[in-house]
């Protein structure tokens, strides 16, 4: 395990640290930056419009690590969210009762200049360059709450297995289909400068417009680039489609099925791309197994 992970906290208020800003080297605010530029340029005409503006709206640029209490006082007057500190990944339920209540949580390390290009757990430049801006966007906004109050009744009924994949597939990893274009939206992309440049530019991997009985019973490999991306038309789709579906009616009657792999292309399936798949010619690139 980690060296960040809060392991036994079960509470919100045990999860929550105080961010200490003061406390950044000029090291880590010169690392907030390089990831900033280099993000910037990868993403450029490849990311939604709505996480640009959330940037610009929040202030968040590349002098430095944002300092949460000035980010908090623009953000909660959007949308009513507000940006919590804690140590690493928490466990699902604080996770999701901070969620329900507005509140995102965001690591305060940064990682160091060797973990550029991948680290294993969400840094701060994950959770607020990622995460954070499109927490700006009322319907985006509204999703999350409501994802995290999904997610305490998953607790309840053994779904969050299915909830993680819903999560992966977009919070994490969703792209948007705009009139110009497929776009990134997804967290783990717009942070990630491998997984940005693959998804702009390398044909290997699928994308699917969003079903959400399929993405619930979509595996997914933790370690590695996406082999399947599923695509929202609107953001507003997502909150719609959690409010016109009784989730855990939907999980019950999918738990048995058998899990897909992200490889798989089925009939139903509208394909907005059919990968190559040439990246995942050299399968088992993964050292870990299907979520
Ligand atoms: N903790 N800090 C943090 N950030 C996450 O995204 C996170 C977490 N704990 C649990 C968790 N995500 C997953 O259980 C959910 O994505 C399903
Ligand atoms: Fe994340």
């Amino acid at each position: 395990m980690s060296s960040h992970t809060v392991l036994e906290a079960q509470s919100v208020d045990d999860c929550i640290i105080d961010q200490k800003w003061d406390k950044y080297t000029k090291e880590d605010h010169a690392i907030w930056g390089t990831l900033f530029e280099r993000q910037q340029k990868t993403l450029k005409g490849r990311v939604a419009q709505e996480y640009l503006d959330g940037l610009e709206a929040l202030g968040i640029g590349p002098e430095g690590v944002p300092n949460f209490e000035r980010m908090n006082a623009r953000l909660r007057k959007i949308t009513g969210w507000e940006v919590v500190s804690v140590p690493g990944l928490i466990p699902s339920r604080p996770f999701f009762q901070m969620l329900a209540n507005r509140q995102f949580p965001a690591g305060t390390f940064i990682r160091s200049r060797e973990q550029l290009d991948y680290l294993e757990e969400p840094d701060i430049f994950h959770d607020v360059f990622g995460h954070v801006p499109l927490l700006t966007n009322h319907a985006y906004a509204d999703y999350m709450n409501e994802y995290g109050r999904l997610g305490l009744q998953a607790m309840e009924r053994k779904a969050v297995k299915f909830l993680a994949r819903l999560n992966w597939y977009t919070i994490e990893f969703g792209l948007i289909r705009k009139p110009e274009g497929v776009r990134i939206y997804g967290a783990g992309i717009v942070s990630s400068f491998g997984e940005a440049k693959y998804v702009a530019g390398d044909p290997s991997a699928h994308e699917l417009a969003f079903d959400l009985e399929r993405v619930l019973r979509t595996g997914y490999y933790i370690d590695d680039f996406q082999a399947t991306y599923f695509v929202i038309e609107r953001f507003e789709d997502l909150f719609d489609l959690l409010k016109a579906h009784d989730m855990m009616a939907l999980v019950d009657a999918i738990r048995d099925k058998p899990t897909l792999t992200p490889f798989e292309i089925l009939a139903e399936d509208e394909v907005i791309r059919r990968g190559s798949g040439e990246y995942w010619r050299q399968f088992p690139k993964t050292k870990t197994k299907l979520k």
